[in-house]
């Protein structure tokens, strides 16, 4: 096993590991019940020991939390109930000297309603200069302009109290900036220029595919709007061409330093779409979610990674992999749930499914497949991208009452979904004691009881555990991940068997009953083999 070298070379995220810390829920060291900088600071042990290679923080900016912290009151800034810049500084110290890099979060489509810009809109007159920062428009009367839907539910259009509308594509409080406007380009440049300056080594780019729309009249309705999939350029809201001119002008700032800050977009597009916000003088790398979004089937993952590993190679960018962020079902509740008859459970939208108990959760079953797929995942090509807690199995929350959710979707959705609380609570490190060892004051969003069991310290000794398997993967991967190319070995068609450079085989089960395995060394598989045999829902690594 070779060691771990902070590698200051200007591909270094090509085929990292990267952790995604949502900092509200991940370790508070002042009591108040809300995670914080110095509670991560004191967990980069942890995280060293995981074996990870790169951080990504999402929002620690100061934010009412209308959106869990996506709605920004000031980007050069730390919410004070998280910290301070000094503490920033530390963290990436800290960081840095366990060899980690750090990525952070920057939301570029929309502001919150408390950012500078936003309130001197609304003190500012009606056509004023103050309201172009913002996409201002007349309705009729108390009618909107149009009547298009946020992405959270109801209106995308909320009104002044002198008359006009705004636009906001996510919650009332996010009104959606205007791309058009100099000041807005100039100022984000400012901001990435902020914390590159700071050390940090990435951006993360929230809804990067948004930044640009067509308004221009009469406005499409809703109805007619093409599905952002099959518009390839041509829906007025998202995706549009335009927006690669932002991220050119980002690129040229983030290339003048060394080495050059990387850039990872989320963008909602299809596959064919990606190469865009990934080229090398854009982002340079863009989330992949077709994994995320595939039922666990041989099929479908075989389908996902061929074409997602062509699409790098003719990019000269590096594919990403992820099963679960802030945003979705959690994917060893995911994998546990009976198959969904409307499909929209794997559209992109998991996180609808939020919604309490309902359906029933194969908790045993969801997390053998969690732990065959990430085993699979850290065998292909490319960066993986892993979220709190899903190195110890941890589940959904189904059971948060609806007095303690904080999901704009669910309030949005008047209740019709529960949102994206159940994958946001704070994570387990103890198997007692008040909040599991997350603070000394309790909790924001509530642990249920069989949280202990998933505990960093109920796993720590036990080899079996989830975490022992992922800190084990993590410095094996280490040793043998090398170079793009994977060669599939061809048998049966549900076994997924694939060799990398080096001899390294990855071989998943996703049928019903145990097959061969190859004449080769078992390094690590996720669960106990049967003999010379893999199990169901399983996944070995060879040498
Ligand atoms: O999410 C973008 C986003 O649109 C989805 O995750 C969304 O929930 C899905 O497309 C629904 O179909 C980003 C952040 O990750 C999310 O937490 C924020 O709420 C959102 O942007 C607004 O900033």
């Amino acid at each position: 096993m070779t060691s771990k070298q902070l590698t200051n070379d200007a591909d270094w995220w090509r085929q990292a590991v990267v952790y995604q810390i949502y900092p509200r829920s991940f370790a508070d060291s002042d009591g108040d019940g809300l995670g914080d900088l110095q509670g991560i600071v004191s967990r980069v042990p942890y995280l060293e020991a995981l074996g990870i290679d790169a951080v990504w923080l999402s929002p620690f900016y100061p934010s009412a939390l209308a959106d869990g912290g996506y709605d920004v009151d000031d980007y050069r800034a730390v919410d004070p109930r998280l910290g301070t810049l000094a503490d920033i500084d530390q963290l990436v110290d800290a960081l840095h000297a366990a060899n980690i890099k750090l990525i952070v979060d920057i939301v570029p489509n929309h502001t919150s309603d408390r950012h500078a810009w936003f309130t001197e809109a609304l003190a500012a007159p009606k056509g004023s200069p103050a309201r172009e920062r913002y996409i201002f428009r007349e309705g009729d009367g108390d009618q909107p302009p149009s009547d298009w839907d946020s992405v959270f539910g109801g209106s995308a259009w909320a009104q002044t109290a002198d008359g006009q509308w705004y636009l906001h594509m996510f919650a009332a409080e996010q009104p959606d900036l205007n791309w058009e406007h100099p000041e807005v380009r100039a100022d984000f440049l400012q901001t990435l220029r902020f914390w590159s300056d700071r050390g940090v080594d990435g951006f993360r780019v929230d809804v990067a595919h948004a930044l640009m729309k067509d308004l221009s009249e009469p406005m499409p309705s809703q109805a007619t709007l093409p599905r952002v999939s099959e518009s390839y350029g041509l829906h007025p809201l998202w995706d549009r061409d335009g927006v690669h001119e932002i991220y050119r002008e980002w690129r040229q700032v983030l290339n003048e330093y060394d080495p050059p800050r990387s850039a990872v977009a989320e963008a909602f597009v299809p596959a064919s779409r990606r190469a865009r916000y990934a080229s090398a003088d854009g982002l340079g790398q863009a989330f992949n979610f077709d994994l995320l979004q595939a039922d666990w089937e041989y099929d479908k993952f075989r389908q996902v990674i061929e074409e997602n590993l062509a699409l790098a190679d003719q990019n000269g960018s590096s594919s990403t992999w992820v099963f679960s962020n802030h945003d979705v079902v959690r994917h060893a509740t995911r994998y546990g749930l009976p198959k969904d008859p409307s499909g929209l459970w794997q559209d992109g939208k998991a996180w609808l499914l939020s919604n309490g108990t309902e359906p029933t959760v194969d908790v045993e079953l969801g997390l053998r497949r969690a732990r065959a797929a990430v085993l699979l995942m850290l065998a292909l090509p490319g960066s993986a991208y892993l979220y709190q807690g899903e190195e110890l199995g941890l589940q959904e929350v189904g059971e948060l009452p609806a007095a303690n959710l904080q999901d704009p979707a669910y309030f949005r959705s008047k209740g019709a979904e529960k949102g994206r609380d159940g994958c946001r609570v704070p994570i387990p490190w103890t198997v007692g004691g008040l909040s599991f060892g997350f603070g000394s004051g309790g909790s924001h969003l509530l642990q249920p009881k069989w949280f202990g069991g998933y505990s960093v310290e109920a796993q720590e000794g036990d080899v079996s555990s989830t975490l022992s398997l992922y800190r084990k993967a993590l410095a094996v991967r280490r040793g043998l991940q090398t170079g793009n190319s994977l060669t599939w070995v061809d048998g049966t068609d549900w076994v997924l068997h694939f060799t990398r450079p080096g001899g390294w085989q990855s071989i998943t089960n996703f049928g019903v009953a145990p097959v061969e395995l190859p004449d080769a060394a078992v390094v690590l598989s996720s669960g106990p083999l049967e003999g010379d045999k893999l199990p169901s829902d399983t996944t070995a690594w060879l040498i």
